[in-house]
């Protein structure tokens, strides 16, 4: 049957129809769907871990337990896992191992640009990488077959526009699961001390040789020889955007980008004129072809940064600008990040902000306060960074510092990498405040379930994490929790717990404005009473959606120039705006 499906739906399919039983995720764009959608097949155990090294670590034991595993990644999530996934490159994977790396060229919703292709070559691990949703499917069934056949973690990559664009694809029987779940003992393999890994390294080399005989006849690398004149080396997506402006030129379509056919490429180097090399970011095909002593023409003429589109490469290749612009694009409206009406973290900043002190900040919708007028954080780089920063700029200003540093982090973050550093805190004696916005979900990303939520990705009830207890264990002895829509309570926690010595922690505890399983109603919307409003705009510092200003409303004896007015359309009546106005014109 032959349905329209997305590169994530398709990744998901195909590991099922590959036989793959066992997946563990972290959520992240454009990643996300597919364990949302594997979780969803019959018979097979899926999990969130509360992050990317967790659920590489959750996925290496499976393998090495016999399933074909599969472990799911934004992009970004590489690097927090890479520290298993570099020596699982060394034990092989017995079972099965696929790692999938959503990468986010033009940073749609990410903090960074990176290409992992490049670690396919850093860890010695090989990787597909397919153009659409229906090589999707098929390529992640042909990395299970890789893994297998040569013991090795296989990298899977995506990019934005392959997840989450949608093509044809042909649904086939799934294959039937076979139970080969067990255990064999071989600490020569698993144990990576160094005696045994400088064994295994060894492995490695020999499988990478093995592993480049393979690509030379792999039948996805595929040659298409049109026009000899030109010829584009090219993989993913890029491959596509080729096509529809030049279907005419010759291309090598590269499946597999880890490791390159050599004599393949040779060969088609040999049948045609010019080559052109079109990928996006970095210069990764392009330097190794180049070092094959090949002559080729890349990033001379492509952009190193973004996405790219039929528009830029043909512009590119055609020279009709110094800076390859597409002439596809449209201007979209700007529509600036906000936080929800309703968000909880709107109270927080707002309070935060009155302290006038130095914030840093973590990855989470809470990151969206950083605009005017909130102005709610002051950095942002990576997730679970926001505590260190905090402890390290509190301890390097030392009494500049006191009472006026602070991180905030959300629930999800904190459960994935904010532990440690909030340990690291307790142990070293930080004089920061933490505050942790605990709206019970992993909102930025779509509502996933966390440790902290008591729900599994499966649906299941589970442990439900007692952040108040664990903060406790790490060792901070300040803690407070604070229901973040009540702001005269906000602001004086927020006060305290600045004024004391040594480490502190909020809790800021109110669920998300959209969570499904709230218990908390909405309330009608809240409305602006023209006659009392003095035009003071205070309630606009909130920056919440549904309020905005409305010019030239006078009043006789008032110098007003204007009321806010409440949109009761978009107004979840949270009440935040009632409880700034100092003339009691909002109910
Ligand atoms: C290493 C890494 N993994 C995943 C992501 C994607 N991501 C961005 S924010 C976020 C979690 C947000 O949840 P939470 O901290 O609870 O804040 P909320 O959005 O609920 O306010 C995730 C998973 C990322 N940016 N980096």
């Amino acid at each position: 049957m032959k349905v329209l499906m997305s590169g994530n739906e398709a990744i998901a399919r195909g590991a099922y129809e590959a036989g793959v039983r066992f997946a563990a995720a972290y959520p992240g764009t454009p990643s996300t769907e597919i364990m949302e959608e594997f979780s969803k097949y019959e018979g097979v155990y899926a999990e969130w871990s509360p992050n990317e090294k967790v659920a590489v670590e959750v996925a290496i034991g499976a393998a090495i337990g016999g399933e074909k595993a599969l472990a799911i990644m934004k992009h970004v999530g590489v690097n927090v896992a890479a520290d298993p996934i570099f020596t699982v490159s060394y034990t092989g994977t017995n079972g099965a191992l696929v790692i999938v790396s959503a990468d986010d060229p033009s940073l749609h919703s990410s903090q960074n640009e990176q290409d992992n292709r490049n670690y396919a070559k850093f860890a010695k691990i090989p990787m597909l990488e397919p153009a659409d949703a229906a090589e999707a499917k098929e390529y992640i069934k042909l990395a299970f077959e890789i893994s297998q056949k040569f013991d090795t973690p296989v990298f899977f990559r995506s990019t934005t526009r392959v997840s989450h664009s949608k093509s044809v694809v042909d649904l086939k029987e799934p294959e039937k699961y076979i139970d080969k779940t067990g255990f064999v003992y071989d600490a020569e393999k698993y144990v990576m001390v160094p005696i045994n890994a400088r064994t295994r390294r060894v492995e490695v080399e020999k499988r990478q040789k093995a592993l480049k005989e393979f690509v030379e006849t792999f039948p996805e690398n595929k040659i298409e020889m049109g026009n000899p004149e030109i010829g584009i080396i090219t993989a993913g997506m890029p491959y596509n955007y080729a096509k529809e402006v030049f279907p005419d030129y010759s291309y090598l379509k590269l499946g597999m980008v880890y490791p390159l056919p050599e004599k393949l490429i040779r060969e088609f180097a040999s049948r045609v004129k010019k080559i052109y090399v079109i990928e996006e970011l970095d210069p990764y095909l392009e330097e190794q072809i180049k070092a094959m002593g090949i002559s080729v023409t890349g990033k001379e003429i492509f952009p190193y940064t973004n996405e790219f589109d039929p528009g830029i490469i043909k512009n590119a290749i055609e020279g009709n600008s110094g800076q390859a612009v597409s002439p596809y694009k449209e201007a979209l409206a700007p529509r600036p990040p906000n936080l929800c009406p309703g968000c909880p973290h709107r109270g927080l900043f707002y309070a935060l902000k009155k302290q006038k002190v130095y914030v840093h900040g973590d990855i989470g919708c809470y990151t969206l306060s950083y605009m005017k007028p909130l102005e709610g954080l002051h950095s942002c780089i990576c997730m679970g960074a926001s505590i260190g920063m905090a402890h390290g700029m509190s301890k390097a200003l030392k009494e500049k510092g006191k009472g006026k540093v602070v991180g905030v982090i959300g629930d999800s973050t904190f459960l994935h990498s904010g532990i440690t550093p909030l340990l690291n805190m307790a142990y070293n004696n930080s004089d920061a405040l933490i505050i942790i916005l605990d709206n019970s979900t992993t909102a930025m990303t779509g509502m996933q379930e966390h440790p902290g939520t008591g729900y599994t990705l499966m649906k299941k009830e589970a442990k439900k994490v007692n952040l108040t207890d664990l903060v406790s264990a790490l060792g901070i002895e300040n803690i407070k929790v604070i229901d973040p829509m009540d702001l005269k309570a906000t602001r004086t926690a927020i006060k305290e717990e600045l004024a004391k010595d040594g480490p502190s922690v909020i809790i800021a505890q109110m669920p998300c404005a959209l969570f499904k399983r709230s218990n908390i109603k909405p309330k009608p919307a809240m409305k602006v009473d023209p006659d009392k409003c003095e035009g003071c705009k205070s309630c606009l510092g909130l920056n919440c959606p549904p309020i905005s200003w409305k010019k030239g409303i006078t009043k006789e004896g008032s110098k007003r120039k204007g009321i806010s007015f409440i949109d009761k359309t978009l107004c979840n009546g949270c009440g935040l705006c009632e409880q700034i106005c100092k003339f009691g014109a909002i109910s």
